[in-house]
């Protein structure tokens, strides 16, 4: 069928510029009990360069190219609060972080992260998924800040989601060369149209109300042929028992209170206090370590 000329112009002229897609091709998340899990990694002027998950009250998984090579109290984060432009919800700082050892960049896996947060904050934590959820073509949700498009530099002070297909591994293996199966999956549609884009990183990806996946990287954003590249969340932490016994609590709270989650023995390095972590994580660094606290001199 074809539209005359001038019904053409007029349906443009109504679609205002700001209708391009968000997250790409999202739609805001408009109830934050939907997403109650979701925080901001902003700095400490607000200014937002990363999403993540609550696993427990004061901590937060994202990827762990959002973290490295800075201070954890230069990092803010933010809980409850949609609308960026807004003060709603409740923030913290950093105290601390872990990556996995040998993490190097995201295109060669192991993008994770767990923030510890000086204070707790009030937020239903998100659960992690159990091993067997990335079957191709299970669609889940990635939620985010970032870009809109992928040469967007206005990005929304909305969070968005948006729903997308995992693929298999041997897709995804024919899209990038140094995918790695164990560390990674991909998900998205062979059109594009919609995906994760630039601050979008460390947000999570989630499947049936629990944690699949990390924004980790891809080739631009939304382009045909080009899923997002996602960390395999499952390879590093494990899911907790929904029945939380006293003993539990007891075994996890050297790493972290009442989490959602349990590490992956192995898979995380393991500094054995608030300041160790400082210093290996400073040593990742080309900068010197610094001292934030006073606690750190000794
Ligand atoms: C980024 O640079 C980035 N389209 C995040 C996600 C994707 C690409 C790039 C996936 O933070």
């Amino acid at each position: 069928m074809r539209l005359p000329a001038v019904l053409v112009l007029l349906v443009l002229m109504a679609t205002p510029a700001h209708s391009t897609p968000r997250i790409v091709g999202g739609v805001p998340v408009d109830d934050v009990a939907e997403a109650p899990w979701v925080v901001a990694l902003t700095t400490t002027s607000g200014a937002q360069f990363c999403g993540g998950a609550l696993l427990g009250p004061t901590q937060v998984v994202t990827a762990a190219h959002c973290v490295q090579g800075r201070e954890p109290a230069s990092i803010t984060v933010v809980g409850g609060r949609l609308d960026l432009r807004t003060d709603v919800g409740v923030t913290t700082a950093g105290a601390s972080y872990r990556l996995v050892d040998g993490y190097v960049t995201p295109s060669r896996g192991k993008d994770i992260a767990l923030l510890t947060l000086a204070e707790p904050l009030p937020y239903q934590p998100l659960p992690v998924a159990d091993p067997g959820v990335h079957m191709p073509g299970t669609v889940g949700v990635v939620y985010g800040w970032g870009r809109q498009a992928e040469h967007d530099t206005n990005k929304s002070p909305l969070l968005h989601k948006a729903f997308v297909p995992i693929w298999a591994d041997g897709q995804c293996a024919a899209t990038y060369a140094r995918y790695d199966a164990q560390s990674m999956f991909c998900a998205g549609y062979p059109d594009g149209g919609i995906d994760a884009c630039i601050d979008d990183s460390g947000g999570p990806y989630v499947v049936n109300g629990r944690l699949a996946g990390i924004v980790s990287w891809g080739i631009g954003c939304a382009r045909p042929n080009a899923p997002g590249v996602y960390t395999r969340v499952t390879t590093y932490l494990t899911p907790k028992p929904q029945t939380t016994s006293p003993t539990d609590i007891v075994r996890n709270t050297a790493a972290h209170t009442a989490s959602s989650a349990v590490v992956t023995p192995g898979r995380f390095n393991r500094p054995a206090t608030r300041e160790a972590a400082s210093t290996i994580i400073n040593s990742h660094t080309a900068a010197s370590p610094r001292n934030t606290t006073a606690s750190m001199a000794s």
